[in-house]
Protein backbone atom coordinates (compact mmCIF):
# COMPACT_ATOMS: atom_id res chain seq x y z
CA UNK A 1 0.00 0.00 0.00
CA UNK A 2 1.41 3.41 -1.16
CA UNK A 3 1.40 6.11 1.68
CA UNK A 4 -0.62 9.50 1.11
CA UNK A 5 0.97 11.27 -1.57
CA UNK A 6 0.89 14.67 0.44
CA UNK A 7 3.29 16.35 3.60
CA UNK A 8 4.54 19.63 4.45
CA UNK A 9 7.49 21.72 3.08
CA UNK A 10 9.07 24.35 5.23
CA UNK A 11 10.09 27.33 3.75
CA UNK A 12 13.32 29.71 4.61
CA UNK A 13 11.95 33.54 5.01
CA UNK A 14 14.85 36.17 3.71
CA UNK A 15 14.14 38.45 6.66
CA UNK A 16 16.24 41.70 7.78
CA UNK A 17 15.40 44.45 9.53
CA UNK A 18 12.92 45.16 7.09
CA UNK A 19 10.82 42.08 7.17
CA UNK A 20 10.68 39.00 6.08
CA UNK A 21 10.59 37.53 2.07
CA UNK A 22 10.33 33.77 1.10
CA UNK A 23 11.12 32.55 -2.36
CA UNK A 24 9.53 29.74 -4.05
CA UNK A 25 11.88 28.69 -7.06
CA UNK A 26 11.25 25.25 -8.96
CA UNK A 27 13.31 22.15 -7.76
CA UNK A 28 14.82 24.35 -4.66
CA UNK A 29 11.43 24.75 -2.87
CA UNK A 30 8.84 23.44 -4.80
CA UNK A 31 8.85 19.95 -6.27
CA UNK A 32 7.67 20.26 -10.03
CA UNK A 33 8.16 22.73 -12.65
CA UNK A 34 5.84 25.18 -12.03
CA UNK A 35 3.29 26.38 -14.54
CA UNK A 36 0.49 28.45 -12.96
CA UNK A 37 -0.20 29.98 -9.29
CA UNK A 38 -3.64 31.03 -8.20
CA UNK A 39 -5.08 32.85 -5.09
CA UNK A 40 -8.45 31.96 -2.99
CA UNK A 41 -9.46 34.83 -0.95
CA UNK A 42 -12.49 36.42 0.64
CA UNK A 43 -14.16 33.26 1.29
CA UNK A 44 -17.57 33.53 3.42
CA UNK A 45 -17.89 32.49 6.86
CA UNK A 46 -17.89 28.52 7.38
CA UNK A 47 -17.63 28.24 3.08
CA UNK A 48 -15.87 24.45 3.13
CA UNK A 49 -14.29 24.59 -0.97
CA UNK A 50 -11.91 21.70 -3.04
CA UNK A 51 -14.79 18.60 -3.01
CA UNK A 52 -12.47 16.81 -5.65
CA UNK A 53 -9.30 15.05 -6.72
CA UNK A 54 -7.27 15.63 -9.74
CA UNK A 55 -5.61 12.76 -12.13
CA UNK A 56 -1.99 14.47 -12.99
CA UNK A 57 -2.03 17.78 -11.03
CA UNK A 58 0.43 18.37 -8.02
CA UNK A 59 -0.04 21.38 -5.87
CA UNK A 60 1.67 22.98 -3.08
CA UNK A 61 -0.43 25.27 -0.86
CA UNK A 62 0.15 28.00 0.93
CA UNK A 63 -1.49 30.45 3.24
CA UNK A 64 0.41 33.49 2.51
CA UNK A 65 -1.86 35.54 5.11
CA UNK A 66 -4.18 33.88 7.61
CA UNK A 67 -4.88 29.94 8.09
CA UNK A 68 -7.07 27.36 6.81
CA UNK A 69 -7.87 23.36 7.31
CA UNK A 70 -7.33 20.93 4.61
CA UNK A 71 -8.90 17.30 4.63
CA UNK A 72 -6.68 14.85 2.58
CA UNK A 73 -7.91 11.39 1.38
CA UNK A 74 -6.38 8.83 -0.72
CA UNK A 75 -9.36 6.46 -0.98
CA UNK A 76 -7.05 4.43 2.16
CA UNK A 77 -5.42 7.15 4.12
CA UNK A 78 -7.21 10.51 5.66
CA UNK A 79 -4.92 13.47 6.84
CA UNK A 80 -5.54 16.88 8.46
CA UNK A 81 -3.24 19.66 7.63
CA UNK A 82 -3.22 22.94 9.62
CA UNK A 83 -2.00 25.67 7.26
CA UNK A 84 -1.41 28.88 9.19
CA UNK A 85 1.69 30.03 8.73
CA UNK A 86 3.84 31.60 5.06
CA UNK A 87 6.66 29.14 5.93
CA UNK A 88 4.65 26.44 5.62
CA UNK A 89 3.66 24.30 2.78
CA UNK A 90 1.34 21.89 1.72
CA UNK A 91 2.42 19.63 -1.45
CA UNK A 92 -0.27 17.74 -2.66
CA UNK A 93 0.32 14.57 -5.01
CA UNK A 94 -2.62 13.17 -7.00
CA UNK A 95 -5.80 11.37 -6.87
CA UNK A 96 -6.49 13.07 -3.30
CA UNK A 97 -9.19 13.90 -2.26
CA UNK A 98 -9.23 17.56 -0.86
CA UNK A 99 -11.54 19.32 1.14
CA UNK A 100 -10.66 22.82 2.74
CA UNK A 101 -12.13 24.91 5.45
CA UNK A 102 -11.67 26.83 8.70
CA UNK A 103 -10.90 29.94 6.32
CA UNK A 104 -9.77 32.48 8.70
CA UNK A 105 -11.32 36.25 7.54
CA UNK A 106 -8.08 37.39 6.57
CA UNK A 107 -6.85 33.97 4.62
CA UNK A 108 -5.13 34.43 1.38
CA UNK A 109 -4.93 31.12 0.23
CA UNK A 110 -1.61 30.53 -2.26
CA UNK A 111 -1.75 27.45 -4.62
CA UNK A 112 1.20 26.71 -6.96
CA UNK A 113 0.14 24.00 -9.26
CA UNK A 114 2.07 21.98 -12.31
CA UNK A 115 0.10 22.36 -14.75
CA UNK A 116 -2.08 24.83 -16.39
CA UNK A 117 -6.01 24.64 -15.78
CA UNK A 118 -7.84 22.09 -17.15
CA UNK A 119 -11.19 21.09 -16.05
CA UNK A 120 -10.82 17.46 -17.58
CA UNK A 121 -8.09 17.13 -15.01
CA UNK A 122 -10.33 17.23 -12.06
CA UNK A 123 -12.49 14.18 -10.49
CA UNK A 124 -15.60 16.02 -8.75
CA UNK A 125 -17.52 12.78 -8.58
CA UNK A 126 -17.12 10.85 -5.43
CA UNK A 127 -17.63 7.60 -6.68
CA UNK A 128 -15.77 7.90 -9.40
CA UNK A 129 -12.39 9.05 -7.08
CA UNK A 130 -13.44 5.68 -4.95
CA UNK A 131 -12.76 3.72 -7.94
CA UNK A 132 -9.26 5.32 -9.75
CA UNK A 133 -8.30 5.33 -5.83
CA UNK A 134 -8.79 2.03 -5.46
CA UNK A 135 -6.58 1.27 -8.36
CA UNK A 136 -3.75 4.05 -7.91
CA UNK A 137 -3.48 4.35 -4.27
CA UNK A 138 -3.56 0.48 -2.93
C1 LIG B 1 -7.71 22.85 -5.63
C2 LIG B 1 -8.14 23.75 -4.53
C3 LIG B 1 -7.12 23.89 -3.45
C4 LIG B 1 -10.15 28.61 -13.27
O1 LIG B 1 -10.76 29.08 -14.25
N1 LIG B 1 -8.78 28.56 -13.26
C5 LIG B 1 -8.08 28.06 -12.21
O2 LIG B 1 -6.84 28.03 -12.25
C6 LIG B 1 -8.81 27.55 -11.06
C7 LIG B 1 -8.06 26.98 -9.88
C8 LIG B 1 -10.17 27.62 -11.08
N2 LIG B 1 -10.82 28.14 -12.16
C9 LIG B 1 -12.30 28.26 -12.11
C10 LIG B 1 -13.07 26.95 -12.02
C11 LIG B 1 -14.32 27.34 -11.26
O3 LIG B 1 -15.27 27.85 -12.16
O4 LIG B 1 -12.65 28.99 -10.93
C12 LIG B 1 -13.84 28.48 -10.36
C13 LIG B 1 -13.62 28.05 -8.90
O5 LIG B 1 -12.78 26.87 -8.89
P1 LIG B 1 -13.08 25.62 -7.93
O6 LIG B 1 -14.52 25.50 -7.67
O7 LIG B 1 -12.38 24.42 -8.52
O8 LIG B 1 -12.34 26.09 -6.58
P2 LIG B 1 -11.95 25.24 -5.28
O9 LIG B 1 -11.53 26.20 -4.25
O10 LIG B 1 -13.00 24.26 -4.94
O11 LIG B 1 -10.64 24.40 -5.75
C14 LIG B 1 -9.45 25.08 -6.07
C15 LIG B 1 -8.77 24.42 -7.27
O12 LIG B 1 -9.70 24.39 -8.37
C16 LIG B 1 -8.31 23.02 -6.98
O13 LIG B 1 -7.45 22.55 -7.99
O14 LIG B 1 -7.00 21.88 -5.40
O15 LIG B 1 -8.55 25.04 -4.98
Amino acid sequence: MKPLDAHTLEFGSLGDERGQLISLETVAQIPFQINRVYFIYANRDGVRRGFHAHRKLKQVAVCVNGACKFDLFDGVEKKTINLDLPTKGLYIGNVIWREIYDFSPNCVLMVIASEIYDETDYIRDYEQFMELARRFNS
